[in-house]
Order: structure tokens, then sequence, then C-alpha cells
């Protein structure tokens, strides 16, 4: 068997954190192989200058060497790719990650320009392609991946894991030099892959719910709270409570358990979308006071925004293709719909979260191209009342905004792309080489995004570039586009100094010094 390296490039201006991927594809090698060569390396606290010196490969032997890349850290991965082949020419280098899946087409580009350095593309879980590779299969035989074969991009068979699949693979976590979790949020854990939604902007998406059982959850965090000794742990699946009636009964079993077992105890964090923190036969008030027993201290609701118009168009309330069919009455009559059920929903459910002592951190996208003056007066008079309700109550209230990215696969790409250069297929490739170069464009880009966002760098800020040099293949950011976000910015943060309301801004810079 051939051993495996799985490594986690640097990722210096993004929020650190060890990617999950990679443990649980050790996981799985593990339960199913038992004792293997296959080992993790964690660069993402590594300068980019430096990863040379920290990869040790055998330099004759036949290795396979994983490397997984979001879009912000893909240059890096191929940096690293480059690094690895000059160790060991011979190595068999495998990507994987969100930036090369199924419906990016970047393994088209990838392998079109990189293929000296990068052998297969994962195009979607890994599990079972790392495990044939260290088998010694090679081309079709390895399953999820593309590779070249007489010049030509060929594809092998998909071989994602199944639920019962996944079931089986108990969860661990390995020594690691970088952060476990994001902020101090201890050890991130997935305990249901999939979101059945498709946000035009998000990356996850349209890709079927794999849950894992009620007892196979409490068996994974039995290992790490018990036996590893985590005291704190961020579930990160797409949206925690995808089943909110499985989430109740969950935190009742984890309650039950810590009463059996003292040891058994933790604090917790989650991400969830507005509609799904209460169901018909469930009241809000029960289902956000069990999990608050159960060691929930921190909710993330992915709100995204408070005007209907850009709702429709993020998807994220109903469908954006709708837009255009709609007589403008009707059109306004669905917003209202969405101001009834969506808007009135997420200022319910913040009373309620905030009325326990939980932090309550609210997801929000700005600068996408189409926000307008009436965009930001529906936000900043929608945070304000949000703050008002914070105030005085036990839980407290954060803003984590989000500057608008675009990522490849996503429709906000095809939008963009439609919207500049249909042909133009490398764009995510050119993207992400000026945001990693050394020009004084790229850097303005990315002290603006760490001193104002809550979210690093990663992704093509569409609402700030210049839609004329973009049709030219070009990254230039429009100045009177970034002085209206910063404008904007400005006055969110205003609402921090205002007596009337409770609410902390936050920002990429000053959550790393904080959680340093
Ligand atoms: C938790 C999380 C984080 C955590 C911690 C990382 C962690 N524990 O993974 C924190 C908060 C630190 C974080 C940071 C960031 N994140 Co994040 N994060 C996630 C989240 C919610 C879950 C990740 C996870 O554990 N998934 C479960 C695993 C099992 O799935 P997976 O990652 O897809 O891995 C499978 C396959 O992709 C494949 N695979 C992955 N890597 C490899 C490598 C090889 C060799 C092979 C063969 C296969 C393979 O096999 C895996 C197992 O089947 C995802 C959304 C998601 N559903 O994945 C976003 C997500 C990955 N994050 C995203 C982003 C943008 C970021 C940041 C750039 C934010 C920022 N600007 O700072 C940083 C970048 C960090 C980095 N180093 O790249 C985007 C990435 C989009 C993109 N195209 O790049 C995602 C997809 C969110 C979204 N919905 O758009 N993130
Ligand atoms: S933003 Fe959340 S709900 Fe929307 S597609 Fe992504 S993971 Fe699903």
């Amino acid at each position: 068997m051939k051993s495996l390296c799985l490594i986690a490039p640097p990722c210096e201006g993004t929020m650190e954190g060890f990617p999950g991927a990679l443990t649980v594809l050790k996981n799985y090698l593990d339960h199913k192989l038992g004792e293997n060569p296959s080992y993790i390396l964690d660069l993402e606290a590594e300068s980019i200058s430096q990863v040379g010196k920290h990869i040790s490969i055998p330099q004759d032997e036949e290795v396979v060497v994983g490397i997984t890349a979001t879009t912000a850290t893909y240059q890096n991965a191929l940096q690293v790719a480059r690094a690895v082949k000059g160790i060991n020419p011979n190595a068999t280098v495998v990507v994987g990650g969100h930036h090369v899946k199924y419906g990016t087409n970047q393994d088209q580009v990838v392998l079109e320009y990189h293929s000296d350095i990068v052998d297969y593309v994962c195009l979607g879980d890994g599990e079972k392609t790392i495990e044939a590779l260290m088998q010694g299969k090679t081309g079709s035989e390895v399953p999820n991946v593309a590779f070249l074969s007489d010049g030509q991009v060929q594809h092998s068979q998909s071989g994602g894991l199944s639920t019962d699949e996944w079931e089986q693979v108990p969860f661990s976590i390995y020594e690691a030099k970088s952060k476990a979790g994001k902020f101090d949020e201890g050890v991130s854990y997935v305990s249901a892959r999939g979101c059945n939604y498709k946000c035009t902007f998000c990356s996850v998406g349209r890709d079927v719910i794999r849950p894992k059982s009620e007892d196979r959850i409490i068996s994974d965090l039995e290992e790490i709270v018990v036996r590893k000794g985590v005291k704190s742990i961020a579930f990160e699946n797409n949206f925690f409570s995808q089943n909110v009636r499985a989430t109740y009964q969950l935190a009742q079993r984890l309650i039950q358990e810590r009463e059996k077992n003292p040891d058994f105890d933790f604090n917790w964090t989650c991400q969830t979308r507005v509609e799904y923190l209460s169901s018909r036969d469930l009241p809000l008030d029960d289902f956000v006071s069990t999990l608050h027993e159960s060691g929930a201290n921190k909710i993330y609701l992915g709100i995204e925004n408070f005007d209907p118009r850009l709702l429709l168009e993020m998807s994220k309330v109903g469908n954006p293709v709708e837009i255009g069919n709609l007589s403008p009455e009707r059109l306004e009559a669905r917003f209202q719909q969405f101001r009834e059920k969506y808007v009135a929903r997420a200022f319910e459910n913040a009373g309620v979260v905030l009325s326990h002592p939980i932090e309550l951190g609210v997801l929000f996208i700005l600068g996408r191209p189409s926000e307008d003056a009436l965009t930001e007066q529906i936000n900043l008079e929608s945070l304000h009342q949000l703050g008002q309700v914070a105030k005085d109550k036990p839980g407290t209230l954060h803003l984590y905004q989000s500057l608008s990215v675009v990522y490849p696969g996503t429709l906000d790409a095809d939008r963009l792309l439609s919207e500049t250069d249909p042909s133009w297929n490398t764009i995510f490739e050119d993207f992400t080489e000026w945001e990693n170069g050394n020009g004084p464009e790229r850097e303005r880009l990315l002290d603006f995004i760490r001193e104002n966002f809550a979210h690093g760098a990663g992704g093509i800020p569409w609402g700030l570039l210049d839609y004329g040099a973009l049709k030219e293949r070009e990254f230039r950011i429009d100045p009177k586009k970034q002085a209206r976000i910063e404008s904007y910015l400005k006055k969110i943060r205003e609402l921090e100094r205002d007596p009337n309301v409770s609410i902390g801004i936050h920002s990429f810079v000053d959550d790393i010094q904080m959680s340093q």
C-alpha cells in the first residue's frame, strides 16, 4: 500500500480553522484499513514562502499526496503541489475540496494548466478516491476523479459515501498545529452533510442530506469530549436543525447523557436558517431552552439580508428565476410574504434566542452589485430594530457581515459570467492568481476585506469591481463602489455606539486578535 500525506495548505488572510475534510478522510482510512500509512500535514498557519521546508515526503518512494483547496487557498494548494513534485516527481498528487468539485468546471482548468503538478482532481467525496490511490489504482479505476489521458480530461465513475457508509465511520481528531475550529470554538464537527436549498452565493446546496444517527453522533461526541477532553464543539453542518424534531431529541439526549456521565460536558455552537428554529408542533421557546440546556452558547443565524428584493435575488427565500416572470403587483405581494414570513420570523427567533444567555451571531451579506440606497435603508433600519430587541436581554447580538463574493459553480458565478464574458472559463484561475499576486490593488482589496468584514479573502468581490475592466478580463477595484460600501459600513458601525441598541459589529482583524 502506498503512503498518503494529506495537506492543509496555508490559509493566511482567511479564518484559520483546521479543514474538517482531512480529518474525515483519515477517519475513513483508519476505519476501513486499520493501521495504515496515512498522515496529515497541517500547513494552515505556515507562511506560503516556507512550505517547502515543512514537506517531508520520501524522495524516491511512490507516495500519494492529497491537498485540500477552497477558492481562498487554491493558489497556495498549487504551490504546495509544486513543492511536492519538486521533492518527489513521482508522487501522485490529488487536489480536492470545494474549489474544484463537481459543477465548478475547475477540474478542466486545473488539468489544462497544471498537469505538471496535479495528477488527479477529486470531484466530490474523497474517501474512496484516496483509498483507491493508496491501493495503487490509477486512471479510471480511481472513483470520483478527473485526470488527463492522451491530453484529454477524463472522468471516472462517481463514488460518494452513502448515508449508511458514512454512519459506520467513527469520528476522531488528530494533532494539528492550526486552530481546531474558528475563533475559540474548539473542534468542528459535522453531524449531517448536504443541504437541499440553493442559495445563489453558496458553494454547497442541492445536495442530498446525509445525517448521522443520534447514536453515532453521541458516540462521536463521547470520543472527543470524554476521551480527548474537548470542551467546546462547533456543529459545522451546512445548517443545523435541518430536522427540528430530531435536533430537539438530540439536545434532550445530550442532557441525559451528561446526567449519566458528568465528564460528557461541553458547550457548543451551530449555524442555522431562520426557518429552522421551530416547527409547527414545537414551540420556539421550548426548542431554544432545550438547546441552551444541552450546551448551546452561540447560534449563528443565516439571515443574510432584510431587503426582500435581495432575498429573492439570492434565492434565500423563493426561487430567483421568478423575478422576470412576475408582474409588479405579484412581485410586491411576494415581497410582502417575505416580510411577514421570513423577516418577521427572523425577529421572532432573535427575541427568543436573546432571552437566553446565548450569543446570537447574525450572518449578513453586503456588497452585492444590485444593492441600492433602499437596500441600505431597509437593512440599517432592521439592524437597528434587532439591536433594540437585544437591549437588556441576557443574550448578546453580534453582526458578522461578509462581503459578497462569487465562488465557482454557484448561480452567482453564472450571472457574473453572463454579465461580463460568458466564455471566460478561467475567470477563477485568473482571479485567484491576481488576488495572490503582489499588485497594490490586491493589497488594497485584502486590507479592505480584513478591516471591514468578518470573513477574510476568497471569491470574486463582484460588487467592488469595475465591470468595464471585467469585460476586458481585468480585475480593478472601482473606487466609487468601494466608497459606497465603506459609507454603508460606517453607518452600520455607528449602530454600536447608539445607546438605544445593543449589537457587536465584527471584523476579521478584530476577531483574529480577540481569539489569539
Ligand atoms: C467548518 C467550515 C469552516 C471552518 C473550519 C474548517 C473546517 N473544519 O472544515 C472555518 C470557519 C475555519 C472555515 C473557514 C473558511 N471557510 Co469554511 N466552511 C466550513 C463548512 C461549513 C464545513 C466544512 C466541512 O467540514 N465539511 C465537511 C467535509 C466532510 O466536507 P468537504 O469539506 O466538502 O470535504 C469532502 C470533499 O470536498 C472532499 N475533499 C475535500 N478536500 C479534499 C482533499 C482531497 C485530497 C480529496 C481527495 C478530497 C477532498 O472529500 C471530503 C470528504 O468527503 C463548509 C461548508 C461545507 N459543507 O463543506 C464551509 C466552506 C468550505 N467554507 C468556505 C469558505 C469561503 C471559507 C473561508 C474562505 C472563509 C474566509 N473568507 O475566511 C475560510 C477558508 C479556510 C480555508 N482554510 O480554506 C466555503 C468555500 C467556498 C469555496 N468555493 O471556496 C464553504 C464551502 C462554505 C460555503 N457554503 O460556501 N470554514
Ligand atoms: S447558504 Fe446555507 S441554506 Fe443556502 S445553500 Fe448554502 S448551506 Fe444551504
